[in-house]
């Protein structure tokens, strides 16, 4: 499987974290985030939106991050990421689909993305104004967490693995030097949102962390200033 993807994109984490869960084997394509490369027609034939994650399996093409782990799930069904139970599977898209529609635009355009293309720093009140949003929505998830601090039911799930890329990309942008004097609230994660830090290490605690990490995250610590 090719999984056609830039390194550091949360949704294409998504993938690659489920793949190292389920030791389905790929190969990243990695791409520029350029419009040149990301809306080509060649491109476009695989995801008609030009966005990345996008893969390709023996001549099959699928794109948008949550239909390629339901896609992954029927493939290879063990271990099972979308429940083992109707009821299950209903809350675990219930959570998914929560977190897409209602969270994602106010955590990816209005923060990280702002952030990421270097138009944080002229885009103060948005950000702020997302940061609001995105607070009130870390602590209703903090609420929500279940008994054995996963986001549905008593182990990771789709859920986990379509919220979790998300966090870390903000708490990674947010942390630039340039943002912090913000204030936007996001450093000191653990102190205000104990349960979430719990979750996100347990999250880390398993091999498809380690294994799945952005490659390019590694390589620049976005904490030091950038040389010029
Ligand atoms: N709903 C999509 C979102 C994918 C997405 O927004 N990908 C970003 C990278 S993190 C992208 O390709 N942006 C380029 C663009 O929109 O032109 C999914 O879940 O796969």
């Amino acid at each position: 499987m090719k999984i056609h993807m830039f390194s550091g994109s949360g949704f294409a984490w998504r993938v690659t974290f489920a793949c190292q869960v389920k030791g389905v084997t790929y190969d990243e394509a990695l791409m520029q985030p350029t419009r040149d490369s990301l809306k080509s027609p060649a491109f476009l034939q695989l995801s008609p939106r030009g966005k990345v994650p996008a893969i390709e399996v023996d001549g099959y093409a699928l794109s948008e991050s949550m239909a390629i782990l339901a896609y992954l799930d029927a493939k290879h069904p063990t271990p099972p990421l979308f429940g083992t139970t109707p009821e299950e599977t209903g809350r675990i898209w219930q959570a998914v689909l929560d977190f897409d529609l209602y969270v994602s635009a106010a955590m990816v355009s209005n923060v990280i993305a702002l952030i990421a293309g270097g138009r944080g720093a002229n885009s103060e009140d948005t950000l702020k104004q997302g940061a609001t949003v995105v607070h009130s929505e870390l602590a209703s998830l903090e609420d929500d967490l279940s008994d054995a601090g996963w986001i549905v039911g008593d182990g990771l799930t789709a859920a986990d693995i379509a919220i979790f890329p998300l966090i870390e990309g903000l708490i990674r942008f947010t942390g630039k030097p340039e943002v912090r004097s913000f204030d936007l609230g996001f450093d000191h994660f653990g102190s205000r949102y104990p349960q979430l830090e719990n979750w996100r290490q347990m999250i880390k605690a398993l091999p498809a962390y380690e294994a799945s990490y952005p490659a390019y995250w590694r390589e620049i610590d976005l904490a030091q200033p950038a040389v010029a």
